[in-house]
């Protein structure tokens, strides 16, 4: 590791892995800024924008249907059924790419994953709103898996309760971020618009998604419990969605 990446992160360690572990209450998260390389990169992100089925999905804010700011997809195994700031996507079947890039991070973090949600950012006016990714059919204590190519974006988390706790994460191309432990529970994150001009930025968050059993609960093969259905969405109960 480089003083220079050191001082410019000052609350990261583990050097002896050359990645990076946040030191902050209640959070779990490490980063390795450079699980693929330039060139893995630069063809994951070529492949991705060719192959991946892009959707413009809407929302409703406050009874005005927007264009999401970004593109999206959904890739999983069957019945990985998602609903995110009250839109609800039905999982493509795996594609090989996603594979690819499932088994290296799947390999380094030891823990697996049944599904990924993408984003596109065509550039600096593309976005995601504070959120936390603690949807119900992730279950306690979800893992998210975030590997990022294309244009470097700021990723800023903030805690939910304690406001003096921040922290700004440089995703670079071929990064690999990993939230896990109660992250989700007590803190949001964001990708902030930028004026600054930038290339497209392809974003994968891996998922381990609970599989229905019925209608009104979920069963995760891990955690082996049940929990209340999601069904009744995050704007069904009158909460401002993530845009
Ligand atoms: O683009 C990113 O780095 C973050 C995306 C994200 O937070 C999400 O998809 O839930
Ligand atoms: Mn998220």
């Amino acid at each position: 590791m480089t003083p220079d990446l050191f001082s410019a992160m000052p609350n990261w360690c583990d050097a002896a892995h050359a990645n990076f572990a946040m030191d902050r209450p209640d959070a779990e998260v490490i980063l390795y800024p450079r699980l693929f390389s330039p060139i893995e990169a630069r063809n994951f992100l070529a492949q991705l924008l060719r192959e991946v089925s892009w959707k413009q999905e809407q929302i409703k804010v406050y009874g005005k249907i927007h264009d999401v700011p970004r593109l999206t997809a959904w890739y999983g195994e069957p019945n990985t059924t998602y609903i995110y700031s009250g839109i609800k996507v039905e999982a493509s079947p795996w594609l090989p790419i996603l594979a690819e890039i499932k088994n290296r991070i799947e390999h380094v973090s030891n823990m697996t994953f049944n599904s990924v949600l993408l984003n596109r950012y065509r550039d600096g006016s593309d976005s995601v709103a504070w959120h936390a990714d603690d949807e119900v059919e992730l279950g306690q204590n979800p893992a998210i898996g975030s590997v990022s190519f294309g244009a470097q974006r700021n990723f800023q988390m903030k805690h939910k309760t304690d406001r003096r706790q921040k922290q700004n994460i440089l995703l670079e191309n071929g990064s690999y971020l990993l939230m896990k432990g109660t992250t989700q529970h007590h803190w949001l994150h964001q990708i902030p618009k930028s004026k600054r001009a930038m290339g497209e930025r392809i974003n994968l968050t891996f998922r381990k998604v609970m599989l229905p059993i019925s209608n009104h609960t979920f069963f995760n093969k891990t955690a082996a419990h049940k929990i209340p259905s999601p069904l009744a969405s995050k704007n069904d109960l009158g909460c401002c969605p993530a845009v």
